[in-house]
Parts: C-alpha cells; structure tokens; sequence
C-alpha cells in the first residue's frame, strides 16, 4: 500500500502532553502529527485528526528542526524509507499516549479549516496500520462521519468540549449514486448508528472508495470540475512539493488464504 503520508504541525498543545515532552524536544522545533492516508484529495476537508486513545506514540527526530508522532512501527518502516536522516536508524526522544494529544491543535495542510483542527480521540484506531494517527475526513470517510456524531453526541464522556467536533464538514466529491457527503449518506442507508458497527462500516467504507474514485468529481478546491481519478495524483504531487507530504509503503503483508 503506497500511503500518503501528511505533515500536521502542532500549534499548541494538550497540557497533559506538553508535559510528555517538554525538556525532550529543542525550543522552537516543529512537531508534527503523521496520518497516513490513501486519499490525498480529501484533505481539504479535514475537521479534525485522530490518535488511538490507548496507543503509545513516540516523538521521533527527523532534524534539529523538525520531529515527527507516530506508533514505533512506522518510525521502523520509514527509517528504511529514506525519512530520517541515516537508513535504517531512527531516535526516539519522547513518549506521549494518544489520551494525552486529545485537545492539541494542528494546522492541517490543504484544509478549507484554517485556524486548525484538534486532535480527537478514536477507539478504532489500529496501531498495526499506517502510523497510527488518522486525519479526519467526515464528509468522505463512513468511519471518520460515525466517530464525530458519537464524539459530539457523548462529547462528555470523551472528555471533549464538543465544539471540537463540531467543525464545519464541507462537500468536497459529488457521485451519481450518493451526492457530496457519500459518508453521511452511506451511513445512513446501511443504518450505522455508532462507530462500533464495524460490519456495517466496513461495507460502507468498501462501497464509498468505488463510487468516490470512479464516479466521482470534485466540487471543491483547485481542481473542481475534475474527475477524482485526475485530482487524486495531482493533489498528491502538489502535498509533495510543498513538503507537507511524502510517501509512505507499508511492508508487504503475507496473504493467507482463507480457502486453504
Ligand atoms: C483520509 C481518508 C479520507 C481516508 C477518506 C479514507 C477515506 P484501508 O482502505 O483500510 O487501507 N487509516 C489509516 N491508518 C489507520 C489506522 N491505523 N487505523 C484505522 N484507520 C486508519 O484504509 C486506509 C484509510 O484508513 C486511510 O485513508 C485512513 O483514512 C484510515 F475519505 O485517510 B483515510 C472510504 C474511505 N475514505
């Protein structure tokens, strides 16, 4: 799986991981939350970024300058990526736990959400996939549109102010079969009505990747007008260029077979 992988520097922290990682990180250096994703051109709907609420992260050092929070996985696959300065080695100078994050703010690159957007919990969040943190798109992620409604329904609970979730979701793909916010719409059909109706989700998440990259035309952003299989490479290139992405591949996976 060849990810994009998209740079979200920390503008203020969560107290509580402040704390984590003061003393670590050198004084006017860049943090910066990594999501990998496979859709580059829905960043400019992010309302928000997600960490596994019980996932240990690690604050890694890619320069003096510049440190990146991602699971010790993807440290470990990108040092052979060429995303640290020697191959293969990659420094660990902090530890911080999702919870910690939850509250910090981000400036996400691409998003229509200026100001920037907070780091919010998810429970579904696999720290065996990616690099553990997931930017939030609800307007084309079934999962993402599932967490935010449980996140502002039970904001409490979470531990949340619930204008946090609350951002603005912008229709940013139109298709024939599901309009422009396929993930609300999705959901609704296939009646998921929490984030822990996985089944149901999957199936949605399936269903809005075929009809968002084959039918679908952006309505929204530089490239309106263009069908998401053009936008897609060309949003992807310009993330590149502009240093706020860079490529990321997961290590091939063994298939196993279910019929054997
Ligand atoms: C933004 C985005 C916008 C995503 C969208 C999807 C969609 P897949 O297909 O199963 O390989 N993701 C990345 N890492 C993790 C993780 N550790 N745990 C849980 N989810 C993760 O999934 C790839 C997508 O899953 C990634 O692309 C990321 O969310 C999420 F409009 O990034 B995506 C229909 C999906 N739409």
């Amino acid at each position: 799986q060849e990810y994009t992988a998209l740079k979200l520097r920390v503008k203020e922290w969560a107290p509580e991981a402040e704390k984590a990682i003061k003393g670590k990180v050198p004084e006017g250096a860049d943090v910066f939350f990594v999501p990998a994703t496979l859709r580059p051109e829905t960043m400019y709907g992010q309302t928000c970024c997600f960490v596994g609420p019980k996932i240990k992260y690690g604050v890694f050092k890619v320069s003096d300058k510049e440190f990146y929070v991602i699971t010790d996985r993807a440290a470990r696959n990108m040092a052979y990526q060429g995303v640290f300065p020697e191959n293969g080695v990659y420094e660990k100078v902090a530890e911080v736990l999702g919870s910690a994050c939850v509250g910090t703010i981000v400036n996400a690159p691409l998003s229509a959400h200026k100001d920037g957007v907070r780091i919010l919990p998810m429970e579904s969040v696999l720290p065996t996939k990616g690099t553990g943190v997931v930017t939030c798109v609800p307007s084309d992620s079934p999962d993402d549109y599932a967490t935010v409604m449980d996140l502002i329904k039970k904001a409490e609970y979470y531990g949340i102010k619930k204008e946090w979730a609350e951002l603005e979701i912008i229709p940013l793909i139109k298709t024939p079969s599901y309009g422009d916010l396929t993930a609300q719409f999705l959901v609704k059909k296939l009646k998921i009505s929490s984030p822990k109706d996985t089944k149901q989700l999957e199936e949605a998440k399936e269903l809005a990747y075929k009809e968002g990259f084959y039918q679908g035309i952006m309505v929204y952003g530089e490239f309106k007008g263009d069908k998401v299989e053009i936008a897609k490479p060309k949003v992807r290139q310009q993330l590149l260029d502009a240093g706020d992405g860079f490529a990321y591949a997961e290590p091939e996976k063994k298939v196993i077979s279910r019929s054997a």
